[in-house]
């Protein structure tokens, strides 16, 4: 009976252990400067670290468009695709991290779709050419999307050697390009100034509605 109390102690710490853990400030701005919103701020993968934390995420569809426009998630989460429009909508990718396809629904009737292949999976409608959103599916938990300020905050890091790295979607180059290298302590807070520069946007993304409403 003695490892009883050993067990409760043990249980104790690791239920305290976020508080000690490091987090991640990032500004992210595009080649002019200026916030760049919607860039997916990531630990990359390293060996011997990724504890997988599964969720479930929501990726909408108001007004003709997926809503958000970027969502990020550890690889093994799920997400759902309400269809929120009185119209129908077929929501497909045909990205080798997630290839599927939900036939034509309003509501919503599908199970949500489970990303288990880290990646960027492109999403797009069979009705409507314009609406197009990405998952960017992580290896490991530590990850953020930038707000309109350009903002991420990645939190829950335990102390140790990171390598951190941005992706967007309009991105110019490789994501490993904007490598950069980090040490936190067990309670340290970093700060990391990314600069991404974007193709020339051929193809604007039409969602002024979408946009208002995700305060954007
Ligand atoms: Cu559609």
């Amino acid at each position: 009976m003695h490892a009883l109390p050993m067990i409760i102690l043990s249980v104790l710490v690791a239920a305290a252990a976020p508080a000690r853990a490091a987090s991640i400030a990032a500004q992210v701005v595009d080649e002019s400067g200026s916030p760049l919103a919607f860039a997916v701020v990531h630990v990359a993968p390293l060996a011997g670290q990724v504890l997988p934390a599964p969720a479930e995420a929501v990726v909408d569809q108001q007004d003709r468009e997926f809503l958000p426009y970027v969502t990020a998630i550890q690889a093994g989460s799920a997400i759902s695709f309400p269809n929120n429009d009185a119209i129908r909508h077929q929501v497909y990718s045909f990205s080798p991290a997630k290839s599927f396809e939900l036939p034509l629904y309003k509501g919503n009737p599908h199970r949500p779709v489970a990303f288990e292949q880290p990646g960027v999976v492109a999403l797009g409608c069979n009705i409507h050419d314009w609406m197009n959103a990405f998952v960017f599916v992580s290896a490991t938990p530590w990850f953020a999307v930038t707000d309109a300020s350009g903002k991420a905050r990645l939190e829950g890091l335990p102390a140790g050697d990171y390598r951190i790295q941005v992706w967007h979607p309009k991105q110019q180059g490789e994501p490993a390009e904007t490598a950069q290298a980090l040490s936190l302590t067990a309670e340290g807070q970093g700060e990391l100034r990314f600069a991404v520069s974007r193709k020339s946007l051929l193809r604007p993304w039409r969602a002024p509605t979408a946009l208002k409403t995700a305060g954007y």
